[in-house]
């Protein structure tokens, strides 16, 4: 049976959720080390305990998703797609529930945790109408009496192996289109915010979901690594840091199995001379600071046209001073800590060292523990929203963060401002503000990114378009949408006379 509660939620120092793995249908304690997932924002809390996998669970999961498979794969996508709105429909359901518990876990806002849980309701409700879409294609023959079809199955066994900062989204947009192509999934989350891998995966077996179509190991890295050793694995299926994914992707590689890789991003807004500069503070704002900036998708560096900086700057400093840090369970507050102290203590560390390269802080903003941080004593998670104006070669021009900094160059042109967005390894998304549709469209061409926003924030993703990068930070074929479909099933093409 299902590990959850469901009692209303009123107490943020409710008794923590016990964790269970689900391998092959059953909800079981891991025989590995405890884990507990704290609440960042008061780590005296524990939101959810329990036990890890072991990687001889690594096996049995995948012995349990072939089996499951052979007939999963037989039953008709419709009746998948079923299953997967069930689920949809109780995650709606319980979307404040589990909101709550997102903000507890991970630690972004309440607004944006109970968004997350109906966006993830939003993408399972898209992959169930999958049937309804195009399955293939069909051809004309170059003989008489002849017809060619390609049809689409899928790759079988997949494994997925997701990070921190989308708890339940990223999870439901992958393992949603494996299940209704007919793929069985065996699926890591990271090991921070295993509550709300469970509430996923709880969600689906509740919905009807075959035992061993869905296995949970909750557990340390040495899971991906034993995962993407199986022999018995079809497909992998990843969302992370660079490293971590090109060291995936070599294992999948030396192995002939398809991988999928969503990994770092370090996304530019452009502010050019004629944008609406209110409009643009309020995009980048969010961009930048939403999910305190721990998004792949996040605004990380601003290029601003040198005659609007200066009035641009005035208008993103009042709506930052107006931003406020804190619990992100109480719901006044905007923003709130990094996933874990040693998350904050990383961030911290790199705009220590911007600064003494020499970046200049244009806004720092203040969060709470800071002090306390400052004067050495308890660490804490939180980090203040953070704004500096650096040279090419500065730490938080080059490398993602994943916390609340934006790194600020000015452009002398359009070109230049071009150029120097485009000065980076990553190629994710990237944000540009103006009124000209010109512009817009040389941007198209100029800018080597999966996603482009114009007059929007860098971040976001619709659940039937594809999503994916550029350059490092994306590898293999792209996710969400027909993208999805592309990756999670092979052709067979079928040269048809009667
Ligand atoms: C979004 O921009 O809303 O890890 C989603 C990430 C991305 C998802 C971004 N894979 O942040």
């Amino acid at each position: 049976t299902a590990a959850h509660d469901a009692g209303p939620v009123t107490s943020s120092t409710r008794a923590p959720v016990p964790l269970r793995l689900l391998i092959g249908g059953e909800w079981v304690a891991g025989d590995g080390e405890p884990l507990a997932s704290r609440n960042p924002a008061r780590p005296e809390q524990v939101v959810a305990e329990g036990t890890q996998a072991v990687p001889a669970d690594v096996d049995r999961a995948m012995h349990a998703a072939r089996t499951a498979q052979c007939e999963w794969a037989r039953t008709p996508i419709h009746e998948r797609g079923a299953v997967l709105a069930r689920a949809a429909a109780a995650l709606e359901e319980r979307a404040d529930q589990h909101g709550l518990e997102l903000a507890r876990e991970e630690g972004k806002t309440l607004a944006e945790g109970t968004g997350e849980v109906l966006r993830a309701a939003q993408i399972l409700r898209y992959c169930a109408g999958e049937g309804d879409r195009a399955a293939g294609e069909h051809y004309a023959s170059p003989r008489r009496g002849e017809r060619i079809l390609v049809t689409r199955k899928p790759l079988g066994v997949v494994g997925v192996v997701t990070p921190f900062n989308f708890p339940i989204a990223i999870p439901a947009w992958k393992i949603a289109p494996a299940l209704v192509h007919g793929n069985a999934v065996v699926w890591k989350p990271a090991s921070t915010v295993p509550l709300l891998a469970m509430r996923l995966a709880e969600a689906l077996d509740g919905a009807g979901l075959p035992a061993g179509m869905l296995n949970l190991l909750i557990g340390p890295g040495a899971l991906g690594t034993e995962l993407v050793r199986h022999p018995g694995l079809d497909g992998l299926s990843f969302t992370g840091s660079t490293g971590v994914g090109r060291a995936l992707a070599g294992e999948a590689a030396s192995r002939g199995v398809p991988f999928q890789g969503e990994m770092g991003g370090k996304n530019a807004a452009i502010v050019l001379a004629d944008a609406d500069l209110d409009l643009a503070a309020e995009q980048v704002l969010f961009g930048a600071f939403r999910s305190t900036g721990q998004k792949c998708t996040a605004t990380s560096r601003l290029v601003v046209a040198e005659e609007v900086a200066d009035a641009f700057l005035a208008r993103l400093a009042p709506r930052l001073d107006a931003w406020r840090v804190g619990d992100p369970s109480d719901p006044s507050v905007h923003m709130g800590p990094l996933v874990t102290e040693s998350a904050a203590e990383g961030v911290r560390a790199a705009v220590a060292a911007a600064e003494a390269e020499g970046a200049r802080v244009l806004y720092r903003g203040v969060a709470p523990g800071a002090e306390a941080h400052d004067a050495g004593a308890a660490p804490s998670a939180f980090v203040p929203p953070t704004v500096l104006e650096v040279g090419p070669d500065s730490v938080a021009w080059r490398e993602e963060l994943f916390g609340p900094v934006l790194a600020v160059r000015r452009a002398a042109s359009v070109e230049e401002a071009f150029t120097l967005a485009e000065d980076s390894e990553f190629g994710l998304s990237a944000a540009l503000f103006t009124r000209d549709i010109a512009t817009a469209l040389e941007a198209v061409d100029a800018l080597d990114v999966g996603i482009l926003h114009v007059n929007s924030e860098s971040a976001g993703a619709d659940p039937h378009v594809p999503f994916g990068g550029a350059k490092k930070s994306g590898y293999g074929p792209k996710e969400q949408g027909a993208a999805a479909r592309e990756f999670f099933t092979h052709t067979t093409t079928v040269y048809l006379r009667g």
